[in-house]
C-alpha cells in the first residue's frame, strides 16, 4: 500500500483555475447513485487496459468503442482507470469516455489531493473514488465534502471491518467493498457477504472486482448490494459492450 507514496501530481500541469473555467467543469453531473437505486441490473462497467495482477487486460480496444457499447448495453455507469503507472490509463481516457457517451462516469484513481478532484470535474467525472486503504478519516472527510461542493458522487471503498468503521461519514454516497485482497489479488465474494449487514443502510452498496458471472450478481443482491463494479471479465472479450449486454436482463 505504498501506491500513495507513489503517485506523482501534476500539479504543474493545469492551474487550478484554468480546470474550474473548463466546459466539462461546468457542466450538471450525472449521480451514480441515483442510476444504481433506480436500476434492475446494477452494472458499472470498468475499461481497463491492464492491471497489477493480470498485465495485459486488453490493448487492442480504443475507449470510445467501449463507452459506446457499454451505453448500448443499458449500463448504470462507467468507470475510467486514470493511473498509469499501474493500469495503463489517463487522464485523455476519461476524456474521450465522456466524448463518447452519457454514462455517469467514475475516476477510478488513487485520490490523495482535492487537485485530482478538480482534475477529474473538469475531464468529465461525475464519480470519485475514495480508498480507505490509503487515507486517514481526516483527509476521507475533507476529499468527500470537497466532491460533494462541486456536485460529485463519493464511492467509498474499503476492504475490511476496520476500514469501514474509520471511514462511514455523512458525504459519502456509495460504499464499496473492493473483494480483491490488495496484498495476494486473491479475490472472494465472501468480503462483500460479510461486510454488508455493518454497512449503513443509507449507503448504496457496492461490490467490485472479481464478479465472473451473472450467478454472483444473483448472490449478492440478497445481501443488499445495489451496484456491481466489472472490469476484467468484460475487458478481457472482444466486444465488452456486448459482454455487458449478457449481464443485463
Ligand atoms: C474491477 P475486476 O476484477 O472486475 O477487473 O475489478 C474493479 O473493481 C477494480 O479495477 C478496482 C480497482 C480499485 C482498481 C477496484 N478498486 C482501486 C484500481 C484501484
Amino acid at each position: 500500500l505504498d501506491k500513495r507514496k507513489e503517485v506523482t501530481l501534476r500539479k504543474s500541469l493545469i492551474p487550478t483555475s484554468q480546470l474550474e473555467k473548463s466546459v466539462l467543469f461546468n457542466r450538471p453531473t450525472i449521480s451514480l447513485a441515483n442510476n444504481l437505486k433506480n436500476s434492475k441490473s446494477g452494472i458499472i462497467a470498468e475499461y481497463k487496459r491492464r492491471s497489477p495482477s493480470k498485465s495485459v487486460i486488453n490493448n487492442g480496444l480504443n475507449v470510445q468503442d467501449v463507452a459506446k457499447g457499454y451505453e448500448n448495453a443499458g449500463v448504470c455507469g462507467m468507470s475510467v482507470l486514470t493511473d498509469g503507472k499501474y493500469f495503463g490509463g489517463s487522464l485523455d481516457d476519461l476524456l474521450t469516455a465522456r466524448g463518447s457517451c452519457n454514462l455517469p462516469l467514475l475516476r477510478k484513481e488513487f485520490i490523495i489531493d482535492e487537485y485530482q478532484i478538480l482534475e477529474a470535474k473538469a475531464h468529465g467525472a461525475d464519480v470519485i473514488l475514495l480508498i480507505a486503504a490509503i487515507l486517514s478519516r481526516d483527509e476521507i472527510k475533507l476529499f468527500s465534502e470537497f466532491a460533494k461542493r462541486l456536485n460529485l458522487d463519493v464511492l467509498l471503498e474499503v476492504h475490511n471491518e476496520e476500514e469501514l468503521h474509520k471511514s462511514v461519514m455523512p458525504s459519502l454516497d456509495m460504499l464499496g467493498v473492493n473483494n480483491r485482497n490488495l496484498k495476494t489479488f486473491a479475490v472472494s465474494l465472501e468480503t462483500s457477504k460479510s461486510l454488508s449487514s455493518i454497512i449503513p443502510d443509507e449507503f448504496v452498496k457496492v461490490s467490485e472486482s472479481g464478479i465472473s458471472n451473472i450467478e454472483a450478481i444473483k448472490e449478492l443482491r440478497p445481501y443488499g448490494y445495489q451496484g456491481f463494479l466489472i472490469g476484467e471479465n468484460f475487458m478481457k472479450t472482444d466486444n465488452p459492450g456486448e459482454s455487458a449486454k449478457n449481464f443485463i436482463s
